[in-house]
């Protein structure tokens, strides 16, 4: 049995020591789950319903303990870590209406009677990284299990805890162990089995693009289904109509919330020239008012970075750039970076084409709506983007110009569990969250009976 120590980011001290699962023990998980998909897809629909629910109501229960494991685990704010766990059991809830919903159709046909029927289809594996350890796992389970599937997920290897902690709470709300089950181990060991292993039939992977197309081509051996959410360089374009003082205000938060290390950070910001030094002065104003510090605290807005050598690859986009300017961070233990803007910058610097993930943003001028356009899609990426603008003719236009699966309109929401969240090139396929990714976890079945 070997262990590994889980480290608080903001301290660089022990918080926990994990047992790490090697490749027999995700076999035989993964055996267990096979053998329990029979009786979970049988369950009565209204109980399946209510065993979620209750799922939901523990984490509800537990709120503030997950919340606090994932500050220590993961450098979240308090206010950040309380709104993952808030999301944890609103997603449980949402999804607990699906098996009483999971509806085929009838279809007119000559000669009989159609029937389509949602079918599970059988063990699914997900693969979750370290940036946001507890909405983008139940992203995965909560509507894999409402379709009649089990699930066996990997958390990042970094932060184990509070996915560890969610699986107790399934077990103390009725859900069978076999049915779902947290295996902290190494991707490539435990995460390269769900994609090798003939029992596991889907696979949700969330993560860079780069480990991401090695799942895809690992997949296409056995035709696994796949759900691919990966990296994002994401455009914040704010014309010159808009309301400049809020789009200065709320960017730091598009971007530095996290510490730069979401998918979804706006992390390149296109002006219209003639605003460019007006909104450069605001966003100035706006950087340094970012509360930088103890993630613990009510009061801090931005946490460290996950390790050191993650921070590493933060300085290495920052060395050969201009910094225009900078906010605050603590000088150590733990791994911080203070927020940094980069301007001017050439767009073809690594810094504006690449996915930095931490608190650095680039700050660009255009000239017009077709430049802004040309801009925001220069990248291999496509996952989110904000607009800025009072136009509201043109705030459509440029949402449909735009190559990306998230757009936002004078604001920087990206994911709400309604609605489908995911991303265009190489940002990834499939969607997460609402009805779309309900459908992603059953197969459709054709039966034709003669009369
Ligand atoms: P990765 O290194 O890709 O790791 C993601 C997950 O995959 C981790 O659990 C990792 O395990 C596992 N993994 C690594 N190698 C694997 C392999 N060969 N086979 C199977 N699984 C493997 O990414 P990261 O550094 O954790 O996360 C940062 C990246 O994720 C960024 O690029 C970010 O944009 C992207 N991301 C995207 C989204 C969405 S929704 N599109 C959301 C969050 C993050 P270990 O960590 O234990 O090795």
């Amino acid at each position: 049995m070997t262990s590994y120590d889980v480290i608080n980011p903001a301290t660089a001290e022990r918080v926990e020591t994990v047992h790490l699962v090697g490749i027999d023990e995700t076999d035989a998980a993964i055996g267990r789950a096979h053998a329990a998909f029979a009786g979970w897809r049988a369950v009565a629909p209204g109980d399946r319903a209510r065993l979620l629910r209750r799922f939901a109501d523990a984490v509800d229960a537990d709120l503030e303990n997950l919340a606090r494991l994932e500050v220590a685990n993961a450098g979240h704010t308090i206010g950040n870590a309380r709104w993952e766990a808030g999301n944890v059991r609103d997603v449980l809830t949402y999804y607990s209406a699906a098996p009483e919903r999971l509806f085929g159709r009838q279809i007119p046909v000559p000669d009989g009677v159609n029937l389509t029927f949602a079918e599970p289809l059988g063990v699914v594996g997900v693969i979750v990284p370290w940036n946001f350890p507890m909405p983008i796992a139940s992203w995965g389970f909560a509507p894999a299990l409402a379709a009649g599937n089990t699930v066996v997920l990997k958390p990042a290897e970094l932060t184990p805890l509070t996915a560890l902690r969610l699986a107790e709470l399934a077990r103390e709300s009725g859900i069978p162990a076999e049915v779902f089950q947290v295996l902290p181990g190494k991707g490539s060991v435990v995460g390269q089995r769900f994609v090798t292993h003939p029992l596991v039939r889907k696979v949700v992977f969330t993560g860079s693009t780069e480990v991401g197309k090695q799942i895809m081509a690992g997949c296409a051996d056995q035709v696994k289904r796949l759900t691919l959410e990966l990296g994002g360089n994401n455009a914040n374009i704010i014309f010159a109509d808009a309301d400049l003082e809020k789009a200065a205000a709320t960017a730091p938060y598009a971007v530095f919330d996290n510490a730069g290390q979401d998918c979804c950070a706006r992390s390149r910001i296109l002006v219209q020239r003639k605003v460019y030094d007006k909104f450069l002065g605001l966003f100035e104003k706006a950087v340094q008012g970012v509360v930088v510090g103890d993630p613990g605290s009510e009061s801090t807005e931005m946490g460290p970075l996950i390790s050191a050598a993650h921070r590493d690859h933060v300085v290495s986009y920052v060395d050969d750039a201009d910094v225009a300017f900078r906010g605050g961070a603590p000088e150590g233990p733990g791994f911080w970076y203070p927020p940094t803007v980069l301007a001017p910058i050439d767009p073809d610097h690594r810094a504006v084409t690449d996915e930095v993930f931490g608190p650095v943003v680039a700050v660009l001028p255009f000239d017009d709506e077709a430049d802004a356009v040309r801009l925001a899609n220069d990248t291999e990426y496509g996952l989110s983007g904000s607009i800025w603008t009072r136009d509201v003719g043109r705030a459509l236009r440029v949402s449909r110009a735009v190559d990306a699966g998230n757009l936002s309109v004078n604001s920087h929401s990206s994911v709400r569990y309604w609605t489908p969240f995911g991303g265009f090139k190489q940002s990834g396929f499939g969607r997460e969250l609402g009805p779309d990714a309900l459908a992603s976890f059953t197969e459709t079945k054709n039966v034709f009976l003669s009369t």
